[in-house]
């Protein structure tokens, strides 16, 4: 029996990544969960694992190939699967629709029907990176898009003589994205192999749109590209293209996304962290050769009360139910500058850890982050962020919301400034905070009070402990 191995989805939003190394050779026997190839997505780099066990009798891809989701990787011979595959259900129904001629089957060398891999079959556990990226965690209630029988593999439910199905494939992020932007999927052409359907095919129909402009006609073939020409720059002086790494790259699209469909609105206030700042530092002073209570963690950690007593701002807005989701654990997002790009790791359960643990515990994380050993899955189900720029410097930012997140804290150099006692000035120590948030949900009186009763959490510290 053949089975095809194809790329899962390793993570919530990856769509693709670059082949780094093929771990195994054609002719090889393979176990369940062997590695067989090294892939380099936006965040991190991960190991395929083998979903099954046998002989590799052909490898389809090779280092420095970028690959999808859905993508075929290779085939085993005489397998057992231990398992349907390292894929979600929709990704099964795409195998289906592999023409004969790429996947090279036989009758006996189909690939397993759909129905294997619905979620209602008895489906053993899902390997570590597929679990990593199942959507149900930002998304509770599958939308009608997300249900596999909406995929254009087979026969489409929705489609009807002046509906048409779907022009290929597209994935769960790309179905959502849909529905945030308001595009129907069935309007939209796909510019990828047999029609794919991606992010940028969605935004560039819902810009087509926007613009009175038709949205391309389906023709067969990738879509003419929307984009206007840049004009060329070596007219005025000499040039140079850097092309940008997975996490810039991915950072540009959720960055664009964040700002063209979250109307989001930023508060300022400004905490007296003297006290807060003078105990840290004794703190520090005493406990030489371990982790340092750093100010973020300590941030981290009066958000995590905050979120606690504002829960609206650890929820995600389902736009298609017209309901926050809230989100009844306390998993606190950190942005994490490292030399690849910007990454945002998740320390998980904040309200129930002790500062001293979490420093520990967020000082390897970003050590983790910033050389990309992290797991993708420590990326994932952030509920609020915090970025904390103060130790590089700057007066105030305006941080952007990170979706599906609906706020997000950004922390600017503290800074001495004198304040009025009511009888003097006296110096103190001021803590710039700026709290942007998704004014859909959002009301600017809950954002003030949710940013007061933080800075009087950093100011009276006790406050916390009642
Ligand atoms: N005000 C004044 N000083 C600050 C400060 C602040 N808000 N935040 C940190 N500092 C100080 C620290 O106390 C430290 O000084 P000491 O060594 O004397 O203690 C120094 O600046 C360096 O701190 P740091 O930035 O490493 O602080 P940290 O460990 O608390 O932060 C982390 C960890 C991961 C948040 C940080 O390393 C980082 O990556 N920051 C950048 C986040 C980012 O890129 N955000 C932008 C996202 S795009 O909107």
């Amino acid at each position: 029996m053949r089975q095809e191995v194809i790329v899962p989805e390793v993570a919530e939003n990856v769509e693709e990544g670059r082949i780094i190394s093929v771990l195994v050779r054609e002719g090889e026997p393979v176990a369940v969960d062997q590695p067989l190839v090294e892939l380099e997505t936006d965040k991190a780099v991960v190991s395929i694992p083998s979903p099954g066990e046998g002989k590799v009798s052909r490898i389809r891809v090779k280092e420095g190939d970028t690959v999808h989701v859905g993508d075929p990787l290779l085939d085993l011979e005489d397998g057992t699967s231990g398992r349907p595959g390292p894929v979600e259900p929709e990704t099964h129904i795409e195998e289906e629709k592999t023409p004969p001629a790429t996947a090279g089957t036989t009758p006996e060398a189909a690939p397993p029907p759909a129905a294997e891999a619905t979620p209602g079959a008895q489906a053993p556990p899902e390997p570590e990176a597929t679990r990593a990226a199942a959507p149900s965690e930002e998304a509770p209630a599958p939308a009608p898009e997300e249900r596999p029988e909406a995929s254009p593999a087979g026969p489409d439910p929705e489609a009807t003589p002046e509906r048409p199905p779907l022009s290929g494939p597209a994935s769960p992020s790309v179905r959502r994205l849909a529905r945030e932007l308001g595009a129907d999927l069935h309007e939209v052409q796909g510019s990828g192999r047999e029609g794919r359907i991606s992010e940028e095919d969605v935004k560039r129909h819902v810009r087509a749109q926007q613009g009175g402009r038709r949205a391309p006609e389906r023709v067969s073939g990738r879509a003419p590209p929307a984009r206007k020409p840049l004009p060329d720059l070596s007219r005025w002086g000499p040039v140079h293209r850097e092309k940008l790494n997975r996490v810039r790259e991915v950072t540009a699209e959720t960055m664009a996304r964040a700002w063209a469909t979250i109307p989001q609105v930023t508060h300022r206030e400004r905490a007296d962290v003297t006290d807060l700042e003078a105990f840290r530092r004794r703190w520090n002073e005493g406990r030489k050769g371990v982790t340092k209570l750093t100010s973020t963690v300590v941030l981290v950690k009066a958000v995590a009360a905050a979120l606690r007593a504002f829960p609206r701002f650890n929820a995600v807005y389902d736009e298609e139910t017209r309901e926050l989701v809230v989100r009844d654990y306390v998993h606190v997002a950190v942005a994490v500058d490292t030399p690849h790009g910007l990454l945002v790791p998740v320390i998980r359960d904040v309200d129930r850890k002790g500062l001293v643990a979490l420093a520990e515990e967020l000082d390897d994380l970003a050590r983790r982050t910033r050389d990309r050993r992290m797991d993708p899955a420590e990326l994932e189900g952030g509920g609020f962020t915090v970025s904390n720029l103060g130790g590089i410097g700057g007066t105030d930012f305006s941080p952007i919301v990170y979706p599906p997140q609906v706020a997000i804290l950004g922390v600017s150099r503290a800074a001495m400034e004198p304040r009025w006692d009511g009888t003097v000035f006296v110096p103190r120590l001021a803590l710039p905070l700026a709290l942007t948030y998704d004014h859909r949900v959002i009301d600017g009186a809950e954002a003030a009070r949710f940013l007061r009763w933080l800075v009087e959490a950093l100011e009276e510290p006790l406050r916390l402990a009642l």
